[in-house]
């Protein structure tokens, strides 16, 4: 019997391979995530969202180029700073707004939140709160392409501020003594919290930490999509023929404070300026423009649709079905005492 989970799904595989079909929609995917995420605050001012959240404007370029560099059939794991990645991946604005609202119509039904974001059908393993504990699953997942020998690869998405974790170690050590087909992609964002890296953090370059375990590590402009989709790739098609696994740092910034009662006020005056100055999104539709690969459309166009798309998806979660004390019990399996 087909459910409305199964349909969402279903897109979400559809979605996660139009990305690869064209710049453009590399360019509206990004959209799609700022549009989101701008709308998921509003949403929370007004009371409507239950919890906490995390948002990632500013670094929309590393979700979808991940994204775009891999295929639905590999599995990743990222943090609770987790909706870019769940849309780049695939997941609607319905299905991520509906989670983010407690929405049946949201992937986990809406009883996981904001933090709690997964689709098998696109390898999004659910989304992890706990700093560092996606890694030495994304590590696991690895192992199981591994070992059933076949092409798949595993990708963990972190923070700079995991890189202080002891699983982050544990999980790049295994990796490499396994010569295990994973990714590790680091979105060094420059904080932890309210933290600035430096405070925390003895290295600068979080690539340099691959040394420690004898792997490939690369640097990337986070704020360009190209680039990161072209190192990820390079990373991406080491691991699928056999020459492990690749630590990859992406510098990027994110506009916001950490999550939603953060207002940011430790972060040096004119830093924010100077990263929405190479804002991803308007560095690519200016590079797109510049090749002539908008489709006939203007970038403003473009906004427009996508916007009117995120009205629609509001629409939708607004009016449909809160998920229910009796569904949380639905999937607990217990052993009978008799
Ligand atoms: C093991 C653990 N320690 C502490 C926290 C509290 N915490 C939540 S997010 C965060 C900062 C993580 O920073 P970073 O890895 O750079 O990711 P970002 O939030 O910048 O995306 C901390 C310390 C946690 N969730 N888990
Ligand atoms: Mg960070």
């Amino acid at each position: 019997m087909s459910t409305t989970s199964d349909v969402a799904m279903a897109d979400s595989t559809r979605r996660r391979l139009e990305l690869t079909s064209s710049r453009l929609t590399r360019l509206e995917r990004m959209m799609e995530i700022r549009l989101v995420e701008d709308r998921i605050q509003e949403l929370f001012a007004q009371g409507l969202v239950s919890g906490t959240t995390h948002t990632s404007q500013g670094q929309e370029a590393v979700a979808v180029a991940l994204a775009a560099a891999t295929r639905p059939t590999d599995y990743v794991s990222c943090t609770y700073r987790g909706h870019g990645v769940a849309l780049a991946l695939g997941l609607t604005p319905e299905v991520v707004l509906g989670e983010v609202l407690g929405r049946q119509i949201g992937c986990m039904g809406g009883l996981g939140g904001s933090m709690h974001l997964s689709d098998p059908d696109v390898g999004l393993l659910p989304t992890f709160a706990i700093v560092g504990a996606g890694t030495p699953v994304a590590v696991g997942a690895a192992l199981q392409f591994s070992v059933t020998q076949c092409d798949g690869v595993a990708v963990s998405v972190f923070g700079d501020g995991a890189t202080n974790i002891g699983a982050f170690h544990e999980g790049l050590n295994l990796a490499a003594v396994w010569n295990l087909p994973v990714i590790f992609v680091c979105e060094n964002n420059l904080y932890g919290e309210y933290s600035p890296i430096a405070s925390t953090t003895s290295v600068t370059d979080i690539a340099t930490r691959a040394q420690s375990y004898a792997m490939a590590s690369e640097i990337v402009d986070g704020q360009d999509v190209d680039a990161v989709e072209a190192t990820i790739s390079r990373a991406v098609e080491r691991a699928r023929t056999g020459g492990g696994p690749t630590l990859v740092e992406a510098k990027t910034y994110r506009y916001v404070g950490h999550s939603r009662s953060d207002k940011a006020t430790y972060r040096p005056e004119g830093e924010l300026d100077s990263w929405i100055a190479r804002d991803p999104i308007e560095l690519f539709a200016k590079k797109l423009a510049h090749d002539n690969e908008l489709g006939g459309e203007s970038v403003q166009d473009i906004q427009r649709r996508q916007s009117e798309l995120i009205d629609a998806a509001q629409e939708t979660v607004l009016a449909s079905p809160s998920g229910s004390i009796a569904q949380m019990f639905e999937n607990i399996l217990a052993p009978s005492r008799h």
